[in-house]
């Protein structure tokens, strides 16, 4: 099973690669076996719904698409964090990192990464970011500790800079800008 030694490389390039190209990958071929699509609202520190952000699941991997409004322009990490509670303003409540792999944070970190780290979004002069990214370590059934709709559910979280991709444990990102909280129902 030599193969499986790679596949944490594949699975990181293939998070990079689609990140790279969202547009193209905004309409998902529909599968049967395509879970129904859980969405969110993203809250910004005030409260105040600024977007929305959508988890689906197919034979890929689980998708996260995330459309928010109202942010400086510029670069953000983004990140799944471990508990599915967004309580502004600081958003602490949400814990750490999705880390059930117990690794150090960052694609460049050699004892990285979080399964909760994801690309940076990129957001226009106008506050608008778009961020489309797919993972097939993750699942949103329950049952495996790699499940986001697990017991404490988990939340997507935006951080007012750009993610460093290595520095533990939260890549130097700043203090938590928006958040959407995912829970089982
Ligand atoms: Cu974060
Ligand atoms: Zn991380």
């Amino acid at each position: 099973m030599k193969i499986l030694k790679f596949l944490p490389l594949l699975v990181l390039g293939s998070v990079l690669i689609v990140a790279g190209c969202s547009k193209k990958d905004t309409k998902l071929p529909v599968s049967a076996e395509k879970m129904d699509s859980v969405v969110s609202p993203l809250l910004n520190t005030e409260g105040t719904e600024i977007g929305k952000v959508t988890m689906s699941e197919d034979s890929q991997g689980v998708n996260i698409s995330i459309k928010a409004e109202g942010l400086a322009p510029g670069l953000h990490g983004v990140h799944i964090h471990e508990t599915g509670v967004c309580t502004p303003p600081s958003f602490e409540s949400a814990g750490a990192h999705f880390n059930p792999g117990k690794k150090e944070h960052g694609f460049d970190n050699p004892k990285g990464f979080h399964l909760g780290d994801l690309p940076n979004m990129k957001v226009g002069d106008d506050g608008k970011g778009v961020l489309q990214v797919t993972s097939a370590e993750l699942t949103l059934k329950p049952g495996t500790d790699k499940s986001l709709l697990d017991q404490d559910g988990s939340a997507i979280v935006i951080h007012e800079a750009a993610d460093d991709y290595k520095t533990d444990p939260a890549g130097n990102s700043g203090t938590r800008v928006a958040c959407a909280e995912f829970n089982k129902k």
